[in-house]
Order: C-alpha cells, then structure tokens, then sequence
C-alpha cells in the first residue's frame, strides 16, 4: 500500500438539533475528513476534533495544522504493509490523537478495500448486529428532556444517556425515574463535578443509572478511584482513557468498571482495540461512544462495535438524528429493536456521496 496522496478538507453541516454538554452548545459542526490515496485503493477517515478545544485539547484547526506539517509528510511516499502500521511512524509526535485516528483509520479503510475485506472483519469484529443507544444533551427545560426521552424508546434504543452539570442532575433524573422507573440509564457529566461534589454525586446512587461517565477531571484517574470506592453506580471512564496503558492503570486502581472507547480519542483503530483487549482480560465490558460524527465516522464506529467486548449499547445512533441529510448512502438507520444489522459486503453497505461531500466543502488540500 503506497501512500501517493493524502486530501484534507474540512466539510460543514448543521446538526438538525442543536447539542449541549457540560462543556459546550454546538449547533453546526466542521469536521475534517481524509482521504488517503494508495495505489487505486482510496481510503477515508473522519478526525473527531470539535470546533474548539472544550471536550479534550484538540480542535479541527490543530489537527489540520499537525495532519499537514508532521502526520501526512510522515507516510507520503511510503509504502505500509497495513493501516496498523501508521501508530509507529508518528510516534514521534506527542498526543495529537484525534488528528492521528483521522489518518489512522483512513489507511484501515484503504487496507481493507485493498483485502475486499469489509472493515469491520479486518478489525477482528465478530458480531453480525450491533446494540445502540443515544446521548441527549442538556435542554431548555425538564419536560423538553421527557419528550426527547420519550421519542427514543418508542424509537426502540436499548440505553438512554443524558448530559449532566451541576444543575442539571437530581431533579431532572427524578423525573426520569418517576415517568421509567427501569428503563438502561446513564449520565455522563463530561467532568463537570469536582473533589467537593463527592456526597453529591453519592445521592445519583438512588436512580439504578446502569453507569455515571467522567463526572471528574478529564485527565484524572486518582480521584475516579477514590470516588468509585464510595458510591455504588459503576463508574465510566471517557476523557480519561487515551491509551491502553491508561485503561490498565483505569482497571487495576478500581476508578472505573466500563469504559467508553471511542476511536478518535485514542488515536486510531489500533490503539482502540488494545483497550478493548485491557478490557476484555479483566472482565470489564466497553462500548462505542460517539462525536456527533458524519456517516464517515459513524459507519467506523459500527465496524468497531461490532469486537467481541463491546457489550454494552453504544452511542451509536441513527444520522436522521443529527443530520437532514448525511454524506453516506443509505444513511445509517437503527431498528425497532435499537439495532443496526452489519452487512458482509466490502463497502459495509454504505456508500460515500462524493458529490454532496464536495458541496459542503469549504477548504480542501491535498498533499503528495
Ligand atoms: O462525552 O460522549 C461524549 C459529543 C461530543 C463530545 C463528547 C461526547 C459527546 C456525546 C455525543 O455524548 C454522542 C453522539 O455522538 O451521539
Ligand atoms: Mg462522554
């Protein structure tokens, strides 16, 4: 696999809701796409980096920037046996995960149209369907929530997270749990509590949530265990884990018992998959978080779902949910049942919309 060309572009499209964490509202998103060109085979990746660097240090300019003058000069002209052979190459360039999992996934794609392999069995994954869930961001209101809510069980998701923040927790899961008193719930706070929080975030304990995700620091895994030791509500990691090696220390010092694995934050298919792994040795189920991704992102977060530890539902969810029309073909649906079936074909069933991607084009550089 001879990597003669890499294109840049960063494509816009506003979400069909706006979305609200604890961090931030986000109404129209930019995101980066790659494309690796290798010998006919062309492979696409999208990098998760918001539009500013409020979920983790990274934004879609830094990455461009890192992607353009480290990453992409690393693999120009080089010729890879396959897309897990990109981490060594930038080794070298600390952190960057985001920008590196775009470029990352982008060969895996390639490799895997070079092997007329679909994705999802190049990774290892074994599961012919997939279990999904939904994230729903803060509202304007309780009763907003209980619609919303609403809509996405009669929509037959298996798990329904909600973003909390100091404010927006108790009373609002009180009214969850009076109108579904045992329907999967999480929370996930995206660190907005802190070391005084600690009884607080104990009294969650009363709502059964099946997890509560990154209620501390982003980058913290001390204070996780401390507070995984006094509550009962398993603990989540996201922010947190950034490599295998942190899912080990995760693990071995109790600061959570699931972890969310999403593929932009660890820096690609191949550091993902060792976490998976860490996991699955120590008896700890995962699942497949989501970044408001385009079907690009999203139809690689199904292949990765599809890895054997990945057991619990996922945030994995319909593009009708976030966008009027998505830049895949057919646009990724979910069943009744919170499904989504995987297909054996070599293109997962899905097809990238070349011509509408170039419309929503605002920059595009391609390096060779
Ligand atoms: O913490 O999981 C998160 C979106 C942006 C940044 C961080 C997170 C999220 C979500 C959305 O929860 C999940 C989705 O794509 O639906
Ligand atoms: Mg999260």
């Amino acid at each position: 696999m001879k990597v003669e060309a890499v294109t840049l572009r960063e494509i816009q499209m506003p979400l069909v809701h706006p979305f609200e964490t604890s961090f931030e509202r986000t109404t129209q998103r930019r995101i980066l796409l790659v494309t690796v060109h290798c010998e006919g085979a062309e492979g696409w990746g999208e990098c998760v980096a918001g539009e500013g660097p409020f979920y983790l240090e990274e934004w879609i300019d830094g990455a461009w920037s890192v992607s353009k003058q480290f990453l992409i000069p690393a693999i120009l002209g080089k010729t890879l046996n396959a897309g897990s052979d990109f981490p060594a190459l930038v080794a070298k360039v600390r952190g960057n995960r985001m920008a590196k999992a775009g470029l990352e996934n982008a060969l895996w794609d390639a490799e895997a149209k070079a092997k007329s392999l679909p994705l999802w069995k190049l990774l290892g994954g074994t599961r012919q369907q997939i279990v999904c869930g939904v994230s729903i961001g803060i509202q304007e209101t309780p009763e907003k929530l209980l619609e919303k809510i609403e809509t996405e069980v009669a929509a037959g998701y298996q798990r329904i997270k909600i973003k909390v923040k100091p404010g927006w927790d108790v009373k609002v899961l009180e009214k969850i749990r009076a109108r579904w008193p045992s329907i999967l719930l999480s929370v996930d706070a995206n660190s907005a509590y802190g070391l005084d929080d600690f009884a607080h975030l104990k009294s969650f304990d009363s709502f059964k949530l099946l997890m509560m995700e990154q209620p501390l620091f982003n980058d913290d895994t001390y204070y996780h265990a401390k507070l995984q030791a006094q509550i009962a509500t398993s603990i989540c990691l996201d922010e947190s884990i950034r490599q295998a090696r942190d899912a080990e220390v995760a693990l071995e010092t109790g600061a959570c018992r699931i972890i969310n694995i999403k593929v932009g934050r660890v820096g690609g298919f191949s550091e993902a998959i060792k976490i998976h792994d860490v996991a699955q040795r120590h008896g700890v189920p995962v699942w497949c978080g989501g970044m408001l991704e385009s079907g690009i992102g999203r139809v690689q977060n199904i292949a990765l779902s599809t890895l054997a530890n990945f057991t619990l539902p996922g945030d994995v969810s319909a593009s009708a949910r976030y966008w009027h029309e998505d830049i895949v073909e057919p646009a990724v649906e979910v069943s009744t049942h919170g499904r989504i079936p995987v297909s054996d074909a070599v293109d997962m069933g899905y097809q990238v919309k070349r011509e509408f991607i170039e419309k929503i084009t605002v920059r595009k550089e391609t390096l060779r």
